[in-house]
């Protein structure tokens, strides 16, 4: 069998990409490891920057999402009994908006299978070869048969434990890393969210987040220990800590409810260089992590997706490779300050084991200069509803 561009992964990045080439007559199959349902399941991002909404609205695929999203035009900051707000419309003109990585990915495989896109789930064994010639194919097993696919790209969409980042050579690749010594627990539940805004929370106890998913849907995380784990945590014992790290006057409005998922997710940051080698290019996850606090994995993937589809559209209609070849170059340089914002976030917020007293009142200061400076708050609130593309 034979395709234009084969695409590694049916999460949020390999379906973006295959909806959006697919407007532009470009033939794309993606191969998917698990199922849909499985893929459904995971609970993962929360904020989406405008560019990402403007890019499913490019796909098709932005109905739903703009009548079901919330519109954010600030969040508000905690540390100690001191809380302030960051007015992300009034210091930049933009919002962002609220709208789960679920929703968004079952819009994208609704809109893909409306199509009669060609997603192959349950795959095993994907191999991509010669990806540093004009002639690469990727081979994969599912039902037990074998199977070749031919193409002229590989887009490698597979997330973090994918393998199109394997594939690239280690004398070629380069990987920068940081794992941070603590994880965040998140529960979803069936509560009315704490607050109209996200409360970023500094406190003693360690980091804690309220977020939501809908005007019924909440979504809180606290910092804990790596070696923690969710069963460890009965809903009772999260909300009672929960409690004890956000504002005085959001714990006592905090309804509290049923957890419908709880899991805990290690907090890393990472970059594989380059994200390109001959005719394979890594998307999302597959090239890059970053911890949560900043709310921009799901949004640097959506990054890459945009200078991709973009490179690949100059390609087959124009035969011009400058997209291509400047592939890895663009999405870096947007990439790494992602990275730096959400390195930054981190270290203003969470607690280290190995922060003295020094450290403590270095956050603080940090903390205290934020509140009372709008310059500022305009760096962050220019990160945070994302730079530009
Ligand atoms: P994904 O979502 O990991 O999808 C990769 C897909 O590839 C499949 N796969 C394979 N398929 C075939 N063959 C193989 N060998 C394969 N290996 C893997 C997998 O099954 C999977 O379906 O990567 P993608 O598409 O690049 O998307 C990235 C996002 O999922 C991720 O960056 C965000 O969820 C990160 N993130 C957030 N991002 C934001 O922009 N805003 C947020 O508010 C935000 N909050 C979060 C987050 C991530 C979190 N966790 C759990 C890590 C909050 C949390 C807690
Ligand atoms: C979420 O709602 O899951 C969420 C929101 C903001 C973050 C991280 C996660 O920074």
């Amino acid at each position: 069998m034979r395709t234009q561009v084969v695409i590694i992964g049916g999460g949020p990045s390999g379906l973006l990409l295959s909806q959006l080439l697919h407007r532009k007559g470009i033939d794309t199959v993606v191969l998917e490891r698990k199922t849909r349902d499985y893929v459904l399941g995971r609970i993962r991002a929360g904020i989406l920057e405008v560019g990402f909404v403007n890019l499913m609205r490019e796909a098709g695929v932005a109905e739903r999402m703009e009548r079901e999203c919330l519109i954010h035009d600030g969040t508000l900051i905690s540390y100690g009994d001191e809380q302030f707000g960051i007015d992300f419309k009034d210091l930049t003109g933009t919002p962002v908006v609220v709208y789960g990585q679920t929703e968004l990915t079952r819009d994208l495989y609704d809109a893909r299978e409306a199509m009669g896109a060609k997603i192959v789930f349950n795959t095993e064994n994907v191999e991509i070869h010669d990806a540093d010639s004009d002639a690469p194919y990727v081979t994969y097993r599912v039902n037990g048969a074998d199977h070749r696919l031919d193409c002229d790209y590989v887009a490698g969409c597979d997330g973090f434990h994918g393998v199109s980042r394997q594939t690239i050579p280690a004398n070629v690749r380069r990987d920068y890393e940081k794992v941070y010594p603590f994880g965040w627990l998140g529960v979803l539940s069936d509560t009315p969210p704490v607050s109209d805004e996200l409360i970023y929370c500094n406190s003693d106890r360690g980091f804690a987040l309220c977020s939501m998913r809908s005007a019924t849907r909440s979504r809180y995380y606290i910092q804990c220990p790596l070696s923690d784990s969710p069963d460890n945590w009965s809903d009772a014992a999260f909300w009672d800590e929960l409690k004890r790290r956000i504002p005085g006057a959001a714990a006592e409005r905090l309804v509290t409810g049923p957890s419908i998922e709880k899991s805990i997710a290690p907090l890393r940051s990472f970059v594989s260089e380059p994200m390109r080698w001959g005719r394979l290019f890594l998307c999302g996850d597959a090239a890059h992590i970053v911890p949560p606090t900043g709310a921009k994995g799901l949004n640097t993937a959506a990054s890459d997706i945009h200078y991709l589809y973009h490179a690949l559209v100059q390609m087959f209609e124009e035969g011009d490779s400058e997209g291509i070849e400047r592939y890895s170059e663009k999405a870096l340089s947007r990439i790494w300050k992602a990275e730096r914002f959400s390195w930054w976030m981190t270290g203003l917020l969470h607690r280290f084991p190995e922060q003295n007293g020094f450290d403590q009142k270095m956050q603080r200061a940090e903390l205290e200069f934020l509140r009372e400076n709008r310059h500022a708050q305009t760096v962050l609130a220019q990160n945070y509803v994302g730079l530009p593309y």
